[in-house]
């Protein structure tokens, strides 16, 4: 039987699970949602997610939201017997993944990435970006992806194969790129060390990547 995985195109979140169903080739039945016509908000969606957001998945029957809870349930569910693992190794190993997924969650994209969209993307028409919080943001970014450049085992974030820390890094570089594209005045793209450059590239070579890029960005 396939999961079912709701998802938006350009959503940091959902991008991070359509990776890892991919990397752990589970079987999944894509449900894309629009935003621009407000899918989230309309009552069969909100029947199975009351907060109405994606990523949701729904595996026979039991509905979970929130990305990174999803990628736990994913690694436990179809990860043990499958061909790839999203939280590989030992306890300490594990707990390292799940230090790495927080702490990119918390400050790369909640003090950084998702501060600097907010400013430049989702202000009411006509509102200037406050260029304080742009910089700021910036310098968030850019000393979080120093720090994160020194966690790279290898090829990836855990050794020789991507695990659940890369796929919650990688639709921050998207976006880091996608923001630079746009709004090549903000200069973020100049703080991305070369280390985490050659890794998106090894990211972005993955068989599957380019079918979880969102369409509209291309
Ligand atoms: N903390 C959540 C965030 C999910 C989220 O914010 N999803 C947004 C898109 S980026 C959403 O579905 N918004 C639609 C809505 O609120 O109706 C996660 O990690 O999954």
């Amino acid at each position: 039987m396939k999961v079912d995985f709701y998802h938006g195109h350009g959503s940091p979140y959902s991008w991070r699970v359509w990776l890892a169903l991919e990397h752990l080739k589970v079987p999944y039945e894509l449900k894309v949602l629009s935003f621009a016509n407000k899918d989230t908000t309309k009552p069969e969606f909100v029947a199975i997610n009351p907060r109405h957001q994606v990523p949701t998945i729904v595996d026979e029957g039991f509905a979970l939201w929130e990305s990174i809870p999803i990628l736990e349930y994913l690694d436990e569910r179809f990860g043990m017997d499958g061909p790839a693992r999203l939280y590989p190794g030992t306890e300490s190993e594990r707990a390292r993944i799940r230090l790495l997924v927080k702490e990119i969650e918390g400050y790369l994209r909640g003090e950084g990435v998702g501060v600097l969209a907010r400013e430049l993307f989702f202000k009411d028409e006509g509102v200037q970006p406050d260029l304080e919080v742009v910089a700021k943001s910036r310098d968030v970014i850019a000393s979080e992806l120093r720090l994160l450049e020194r966690k790279l085992k290898g090829p990836f974030l855990c050794g020789e194969m991507p695990c659940a820390a890369d796929f919650v890094l990688a639709p921050e570089l998207g976006y880091v790129n996608r923001i630079q594209f746009r709004k090549p005045e903000s200069k973020v793209g100049e703080v991305v060390p070369e280390a985490l450059r050659a890794w998106h590239k090894r990211i972005e070579a993955l068989p599957f990547y380019d079918k979880t890029f969102p369409p509209h960005w291309r």
